[in-house]
């Protein structure tokens, strides 16, 4: 077995958790922004202390790299992300990056010599909050290319993906270059499960077998400003009206008709935002999820239906778009026993889950072998700052993950 340094991962999650810390105990450390380029410089500070190679590709993928007997094997990718959501917490991503880096340095005092590489990867912009969409770096790692109408995108904030992506490779100019995507021996991932299953049935370990589908609309309704005072019902082409009723009409069908569906407004605007004048143009963000890509289909398009009725009703315009499309998968049934079979030699109980959460391993796995370790977190609250994960399950978490790691690398897969 391979022993982890408890302590040593407790308080590296508390000095990152530092890094755009909220006033409500929660983290603020959105894609490409200077919070989530210091936290990439302290990861790769803390790797340049302990020897290991630290490496970013053209989508700043960070890569902190442990060198194999054989240079030549493909490594084992181990990590998640170190961005956050606007109001997120502080396990979401960086338990499983710091989790990793643990695994590491757990090797590097053990003098452990290990036939391929092991690295470290922290994705970029796993969340998708701030320039959609989400999981851009392991998108563009498992297809080896920057989708060109990434270059425009703007943040939510206004600024640009093109100038964010070049300052972020800029501000680690010691990180050698790769090349975007490499062979990979297989990839292991730690999260929180973000839902409330695990707690419940107080088991400390999900081995993942899945992820389900996500799919994010851009909704635009567009009708006539026009004064709140003086223009009366039969004269108002009012976008927000048309919109509030197709959604309230969503909200009653959608979930209640279907417990595996997941149906979310997260950004609703009107534009001008005036307290006086009726909105021009309303827009809004639609995120559906759904383990059978089928009943995606089937409730994107109840939604295009019923906003656009609604809208027409109401004498105005829409445009709808996709911005996010992850069909579900299903992860490498050889990784999730390896990962069973490590939560047995750590002598805690597991159980196969699916995750409702999408995350990078889905797009890792389409190029190798990826799995997942799920651990609790309180009351199955994440996107929220009051996330919060005990100090035994970190560790557990933890152990688990090197466990498998250990087994892994002395495996054919
Ligand atoms: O939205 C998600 O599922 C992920 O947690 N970013
Ligand atoms: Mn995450
Ligand atoms: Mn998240």
């Amino acid at each position: 077995m391979l022993t982890i340094n408890s302590n040593r991962l407790n308080s590296r999650l508390q000095a990152f958790a530092a890094i755009g810390e909220t006033a409500k105990g929660g983290v603020n450390r959105q894609a490409l922004t200077d919070g989530d380029r210091s936290a990439r410089l302290m990861l790769a500070e803390l790797a340049w202390a302990r020897g290991f190679r630290v490496f970013q590709d053209p989508m700043a993928n960070l890569f902190v790299w442990r060198n194999g007997l054989d240079e030549a094997l493909p490594p084992l990718l181990i990590g998640s992300h170190l961005d956050s959501q606007p109001a997120g917490g502080r396990f979401d991503g960086a338990l499983g990056t710091l989790s990793a880096f643990e695994v590491l340095e757990s090797l590097e005092d053990a003098g452990t010599a290990t036939e391929r590489a092991v690295a470290v990867v922290s994705w970029t912009n796993e969340e998708g909050c701030r320039f959609s969409p989400g999981c851009m770096g392991s998108t563009a790692f498992s297809e080896g290319v920057i989708p060109g109408t990434w270059q425009e995108k703007l943040a939510t904030d206004g600024a640009g993906f093109a100038e964010e992506l070049a300052l972020t490779l800029a501000s680690l100019p010691e990180a050698v270059m790769l090349p975007l995507g490499f062979p990979v021996h297989a990839y292991l991932e730690v999260h929180i499960e973000q839902g409330p299953s695990l707690e419940a049935a107080g088991i400390p370990i999900g081995v993942v077998k899945g992820i389900q589908g996500t799919r994010w609309l851009d909704v635009t309704v567009t009708g006539q400003t026009a004064h709140a005072g003086t223009t009366g019902l039969a004269w108002r082409r009012d976008p927000l009206h048309a919109l509030t009723a197709a959604l309230s009409s969503l909200y009653g069908t959608v979930m209640p008709e279907d417990p595996d569906a997941r149906f979310t407004i997260g950004r609703i605007m009107a534009e001008p935002g005036s307290v006086n004048a009726i909105p021009e143009v309303v827009r809004c963000t639609v995120d559906m999820r759904h383990p059978d890509p089928g009943r995606l289909d089937e409730i994107e398009e109840l939604a295009r239906l019923r906003i656009g009725r609604e809208a027409e009703r109401q004498g105005c315009s829409v445009q709808i778009s996709r911005s996010f499309d992850m069909p579900p998968c299903a992860f490498s049934e050889r990784l999730q026993q390896v990962i069973a079979d490590a939560a047995a030699a750590c002598k805690v109980e597991s159980v196969s889950m699916l995750s409702g959460a999408f995350h990078d391993a889905l797009f890792v796995n389409r190029v190798a072998p990826a799995g997942m370790i799920f651990v609790p977190c309180r009351d199955g609250l994440s996107h929220n700052e009051a996330e919060h994960v005990e100090p035994s399950d970190v560790i557990t978490g933890c152990e688990v993950l090197a466990q498998a790691t250990v087994s892994l690398l002395g495996s054919r897969i």
